[in-house]
């Protein structure tokens, strides 16, 4: 329809503009038509055009409208924010309608109103606000036999009464303890108090909860002080076992030390391995002394000695050292009687002994091995401290017997000479001098 329309209006302006063409032109009544067609076929189009536009007005219209509730639907679908509670969890972001948001409460918190919210299409939440409440952990009374109960958070304490002890007080204090701790208390008192809560001797215990029950228990060497169960304090071995009916501890001397004890030894004793006892250094043996060569190594409890045997020098007779503990006399000559009267020998031993040994006790045994005469005869020779101390006793036909008497102290050095003489009719026959020489030690070990 456009097309022939457009057709009549270029033939129309031809013709205009060349109207030279006569022949070739339409006549005026064939032209008029054509426009009164042209006319038709414009006012047809332009209804349909109208109509067109009219629909195309609707259509915009109805966009417009449908657009504008698109936009107030979006701004006004979620639900109000919602705050996430204090000592607790919020899970889920999403806020819009349909959604549903969960809370959670930390340990030692209960919740308190709705454990899920759901943002419903009248964009409110559904449920009550929740909240996060401290648990009180006394509320089902755990502390026993008369103990106070103290909430903390996400716990509980107790204060226990006296004579009871454990985390829910469920434990006697044995007494054994109770000595302990009074004897640790003591010690901590008078040695160390400034640190007493800090310091070494003073360590926290270790606690474990088993199905709510609290057991706190302490390193080796450290008991649950009387203050709390959270406290361990030092043992002090050293006075808790001073005189115990074991025994002491140690047998010298005893350092307290946090979670111990250490026992130690004078000079010249080792501890043993057992760590309580002293055992004497043998310096002879180990050579750890400095004897000359000429001497001889007495070892000694606590020490040692550097002895030497030189043969006594007596009128009228001469002495040869027959071995290293031993001097016999030499022959006389002939009708000399003050020679023969001498000692035919002298023998030496050295004795090492601690202090305060209980008497009486033997020390010594003096035999003649081939006897000559018809009389033996034991007696002790010395001064005054000698017979202070001993005494010399026949034990048998041919033995005699040098006795401790008395307990001696320590440190001390004690000589006695024990004489066993041959007779033979009243006549004597030969001496023999022997030599104890006692060296006692300053300990009783
Ligand atoms: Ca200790
Ligand atoms: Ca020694």
């Amino acid at each position: 329809m456009f097309a022939s329309a457009e057709n009549v209006l270029i033939l129309l302006c031809l013709c205009s503009l060349h109207p030279t063409f006569g022949q070739d032109c339409p006549s005026r009544q064939e032209l008029q038509g054509s426009l009164k067609q042209v006319q038709k076929l414009l006012s047809a189009h332009e209804t349909t055009c109208l109509q067109s536009l009219r629909n195309l007005k609707k259509k915009i219209n109805v966009l417009h409208s449908s657009a504008g509730k698109q936009t107030t639907k979006t701004i006004n679908s979620t639900c109000p924010k919602l705050d996430t509670p204090s000592n607790g969890r919020k899970l889920g972001k999403s806020h819009s309608a349909g959604h549903e948001v969960h809370f959670l409460c930390d340990p030692g918190f209960e919740l308190v109103g709705s454990e899920s919210r759901v943002c419903q299409d009248s964009l409110t939440w559904s449920g009550q606000s929740p909240v996060c409440r401290d648990i009180n952990e006394c509320a089902s009374s755990p502390c026993l036999n008369g103990g106070a109960c103290v909430d903390e958070v996400n716990q509980f304490s107790c204060v226990c009464a006296k004579g009871w002890a454990g985390a829910t007080c469920q434990s006697p204090v044995p007494t054994f303890f109770i000595t302990m701790t009074n004897i640790s208390a003591t010690t901590a008192a008078a040695t160390t108090l400034p640190a007493a809560t800090t310091g070494p001797f003073v360590r926290p215990s270790r606690c474990s909860t088993v199905q709510g029950t609290t057991h706190c228990t302490c390193e080796p060497g450290y008991t649950i002080s009387g203050r709390d169960s959270y406290t361990c304090t030092d043992i002090d071995e050293c006075e808790l076992f001073h005189n115990g009916q074991a025994g002491r501890l140690c047998l010298h001397a005893c350092a307290n030390t946090p979670g111990g004890y250490r026992c130690s030894c004078p000079a010249g004793y080792n501890v043993t391995r057992d760590g309580r006892s002293c055992k004497d250094i043998d310096e002879c043996a180990t050579r750890q002394n400095n004897c000359t060569k000429d001497h001889m190594c007495i070892n000694t409890y606590g020490g040692f000695q550097c002895v030497r045997v030189d043969c006594p020098k007596i009128p009228h007779a001469t002495y040869v050292k027959t071995s290293p503990m031993r001097c016999e006399r030499n022959p006389c000559p002939v009708d000399n009687k003050a020679c023969s009267q001498a000692p035919n020998s002298f023998s030496y031993h050295y004795l090492a002994v601690v202090s305060n040994l209980s008497a009486p006790r033997v020390m010594f045994r003096v035999s003649a091995l081939r006897p000559i005469g018809d009389t033996l005869r034991f007696s002790l020779l010395g001064g005054r401290q000698a017979r202070r101390h001993f005494t010399v006793q026949r034990s048998d036909r041919l033995t005699g017997q040098l006795m401790l008497v008395s307990p001696v102290q320590g440190p001390a050095t004690l000589e006695a000479e024990v004489e066993m003489s041959e007779l033979e009719r009243r006549v004597q026959l030969g001496r023999y001098i022997t030599k104890v020489t006692m060296f006692v030690s300053p300990y009783e070990f």
